[in-house]
């Protein structure tokens, strides 16, 4: 594996002295520490946390590590946990040797990774094209229903033009690119690499291209902008893992406007956290205010932008550790995982409280955005899945109309089979089905299946497997077969008379888009375009604009 440097030339230099005194009966070379911290950053840093103190993953610190021992730590990253713990050596993403230095390498204490100031965030920003230079109207038909597509392991992105369904243009992007969002016209689409580079792409060109970017910090999640009508466009905002931060940026040229350390204090037994990682951020359309989950201190930062310079914070208590969440149906609460606790947590974004934190029911809840529906039965009605167990809920999210089902869970129901393993869950107001995937979960049948849930009677109503073809195994240089892991995450088109799905694969060979009617759940079309590398999230430019899901 080549090794990136994408930690900056701090750490690396700095890891030889600190790493190798510490470690008694464990010693890396020079070498091996900087191939083992990019692995780490690559592969394990999001769930464990670059001090390895844990979060959705349980801590690595190296007290922790050496009672497990070598051996038991090589068993666990070859072939992952029912936990959700990925197989690492089982899907070929890492090799013996490289399974064997992480065991060894995760018994020595962290390196402590680098700061990042304003002054090193200037150097990197880059106006690609400037402002007067770019279309003055959209020079493409369909740009609204256009879809952003990850193509994680080669830290790109395809455009797809969700009509023709051709790929109209792949842009390159940080590393690992994890997410995209729009901002409130949906002309510019915000792209955040784990490395921290934020870059956005003008999708009224032609031929989309990047016209700014800068690395924001050196490991980031989520990216936003702002949504509110008076701030139309303005400002983009980036959350950062670390260091641990918000970013403020001006939404047209992503010129660095303000840094906000979340450093800060658990909310309950009120400890001091370095690593107070930001997860989920959602734009607020009716306050000019960003909500932002600070993970491991479990609190939701309601981030108040109209003035920029001196922003208003207020810090709603909720519960630990905040990953992923949506709004409900009315766009007034904000429904977030607290997924070591099992907590969904429910911030008013109008009062600015909590108003509920309601066990999830299951194991490690794991929403995306999250699902909304309008129930016949229930009311309005927001839903989840987990990670660690086959449970999917569903909250009542009404107080008014329906109090008896507000913040309580009114259904709750079991993906067929053992087992968690469901990363995502979608829908649209236009489809009668929800869909939910479950590309983590061990078995294989399990994993390389959609599962369609009925809208009316809120239960599975039909498993579509994923015709073999497009399940072919990749090969390594060595001839070793690698299989794909099936589908991850949903997006739906403009009108949500489609649903669409990616084969999760790897860097070896392209993976197809799977296309269905979300009506007769029959399979449409099949995008099946060589520079589909790992295609993993897709955003639609309507839906993500407005929030449907
Ligand atoms: Fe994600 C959303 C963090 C791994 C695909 N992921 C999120 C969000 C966070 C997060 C905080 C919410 C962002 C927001 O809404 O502002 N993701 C993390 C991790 O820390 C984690 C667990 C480990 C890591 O090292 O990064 C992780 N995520 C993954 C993947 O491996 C996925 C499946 C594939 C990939 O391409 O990286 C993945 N995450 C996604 C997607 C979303 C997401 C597609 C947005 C869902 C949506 O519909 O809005």
């Amino acid at each position: 594996m080549k090794i990136r440097r994408v930690l900056g030339i701090l750490t690396i230099s700095c890891l030889g002295l600190t790493s190798l005194v510490n470690a008694k009966e464990i010693k890396l070379s020079k070498e091996e520490m900087q191939k083992a911290t990019q692995v780490y950053f690559d592969r394990c840093a999001g769930c464990h946390g670059m001090l390895r103190k844990g979060a959705l993953g349980p801590s690595l610190e190296a007290t922790r590590s050496k009672e497990f021992g070598t051996e038991t730590l090589k068993h666990i990253i070859n072939f992952g946990t029912p936990g959700g713990m990925p197989g690492w050596g089982k899907t070929g993403e890492l090799t013996k040797e490289e399974t064997e230095l992480m065991a060894k390498y995760i018994q020595i204490e962290a390196p402590l990774p680098p700061e990042k100031s304003m002054a090193d965030m200037k150097k990197s920003h880059k106006i690609l094209i400037p402002v007067k230079d770019r279309p003055k109207a959209p020079e493409a038909e369909n740009w609204k229903d256009y879809f952003a597509v990850i193509l994680r392991d080669v830290g790109e992105i395809a455009i797809i033009d969700g009509v023709t369904k051709k790929v109209v243009s792949v842009v390159p992007s940080g590393f690992a690119t994890h997410i995209t969002r729009t901002g409130a016209s949906g002309r510019y689409m915000y792209v955040i690499g784990r490395d921290g580079k934020a870059s956005m792409i003008d999708l009224w060109m032609k031929v989309p291209k990047n016209v700014a970017e800068i690395r924001t910090c050196n490991d980031a999640r989520a990216i936003d902008t702002s949504k509110h009508p008076d701030y139309k466009d303005k400002y983009a905002i980036v959350g950062c893992y670390w260091p641990p931060s918000i970013v403020t940026l001006e939404a047209d040229t992503l010129e660095p406007l303000k840094i906000v350390s979340t450093a800060s204090y658990t909310y309950d037994t009120q400890e001091f956290t370095r690593e107070a990682r930001v997860a989920a951020i959602i734009a607020s359309h009716e306050r000019p205010e960003w909500v932002v989950n600070i993970k491991e201190t479990g609190q939701v930062w309601l981030y108040d932008y109209s003035d920029i310079k001196n922003p208003k914070i207020t810090m709603v208590d909720a519960e630990r550790y905040l990953h992923d969440g949506g709004w409900d149906l009315s766009k007034r609460y904000f429904m977030t995982a607290a997924n070591a606790r099992n907590i969904i947590s429910v911030i008013d974004t109008v009062k600015g409280n909590l108003v509920a934190n309601i066990p999830s029911q299951g194991i490690k809840p794991h929403p995306g955005r999250g699902v909304n529906v309008n129930s016949k039965k229930y009311g309005p009605i927001w839903g989840s899945g987990h990670i660690g167990s086959n449970d999917i809920i569903f909250i009542g999210t009404d107080p008014v109309n329906y109090p008896q089902n507000a913040w309580k869970v009114v259904k709750k129901i079991s993906l067929p089979g053992e087992g968690g393993g469901n990363l995502f869950i979608k829908g649209h107001p236009n489809s009668p089905y929800i869909f939910a995937d479950r590309p983590v979960n061990p078995d294989r049948k399990l994993q390389t299946q959609i599962y369609v849930i009925d809208k009316e009677s809120l239960e599975v109503v039909k498993t579509i497997p994923i015709p073999k073809k497009y399940l072919t195994p990749a090969k390594t240089e060595d001839g070793k077969e690698v299989a794909s892991r099936g589908p991850v995450h949903f997006e739906f088109n403009a009108d949500g008379s489609e649903v669409w799905t990616s084969i999760w694969g790897n860097k070896l060979k392209a993976s197809p888009i799977l296309i269905y009617d979300s009506k007769t759940l029959e399979l449409k079309s099949v995008i099946d375009d060589k520079r589909l590398i790992t295609p993993t999230g897709k955003f639609n430019v309507t839906n993500t604009m407005t929030d449907t899901y």
